[in-house]
């Protein structure tokens, strides 16, 4: 990862939406710590004319507007010329689906230029001439790209090294090594009759670490079988897992020593 400061334009014809993002939290945090700079461009600056029209209806005719090629161009030229060592992003529906690795390769840049569309998408020549990489945050459909900028901003930002606290923060959890995190647990001990696992109020830091490898694996295994299958386990994690097995196995065992035992069925 490069360890200089990252630079995010956004263009947009909401510009207003970003004022509290930028305002927040971790994003705050490495803007203030000089680990990213962030502007945002209104489209609407850049369109000609006394009403600044920024859509148009589509050639070919059906329903929905289509933003205009023209002020689009003339705003990722500006932001070009501000930022030219940037990528050019179109956040799409239709674009490659955003994920954590992803996310790493971003955090690995200089800067982005992320444009958000509006309405039922932009003209097709920005997308052939004035875009490096169309990216989707998921399969489902969305207003605009703000939101879709937002996200893709956090989760590139948090990956910068110095942006989080404890060294390992972003290495430790969801998805940096494939598996689901563990369970997480502060004050108080007991809540509404619940209580903190015993080992976390042990002190054993080696038997800790031990319980939530093991949490993690099976909730990974429980909620997320995907994550599982392309991700290769160390010679711990097979021992655990194989623990499991043999657990279940004895289980099994018992039921079926018991069933046979008895004539009274499946008891
Ligand atoms: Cl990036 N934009 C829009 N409009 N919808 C989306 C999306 C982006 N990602 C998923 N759905």
């Amino acid at each position: 990862m490069s360890e200089g400061k990252m630079n995010f334009i956004v263009l947009t014809i909401f510009p207003e939406m970003f004022n509290s993002f930028w305002a927040h939290g971790i994003i705050r945090k490495a803007i203030e710590l000089d680990k990213i700079s962030v502007s945002t461009i209104n489209i609407r600056d850049f369109a000609k004319g006394r009403h600044k029209v920024t859509d148009d209806r589509p050639y070919g005719g059906g329903c929905g507007m289509v933003m205009k090629p023209e002020p689009l161009a003339a705003a990722i030229r500006a932001s070009v010329a501000r930022a030219p060592y940037s990528r050019r992003i179109l956040l799409t529906p239709q674009g490659r689906v955003f994920d954590q690795s992803v996310a790493r390769e971003f955090a690995s840049l200089q800067g982005l230029i992320l444009v958000c569309g509006r309405y039922e998408g932009v003209d097709e020549r920005i997308c052939d001439d004035f875009i490096d990489d169309e990216i989707s945050i998921g399969d489902y459909v969305l207003t605009g790209g703000e939101s879709a900028a937002m996200v893709v901003i956090d989760a590139a930002t948090r990956l910068i090294p110095g942006v989080l606290g404890g060294l390992e923060s972003a290495e430790k959890d969801s998805f940096s090594r494939n598996l689901l995190e563990h369970a997480h647990y502060t004050r108080p001990r007991t809540f509404e009759g619940a209580e903190v696992p015993e080992v976390l109020l042990s002190g054993n830091h080696k038997e800790i670490e031990k319980w939530r490898l093991e949490t993690s694996l099976i909730r990974t295994f429980l909620k997320r079988k995907d994550l599982m299958k392309d991700r290769s386990l160390n010679r711990r994690e097979i021992e655990i897992m194989k623990k499991w097995c043999l657990d279940i196995e004895e289980i099994i065992h018992a039921q079926s020593v018991r069933s046979s035992d008895s004539l009274s069925g499946d008891q």
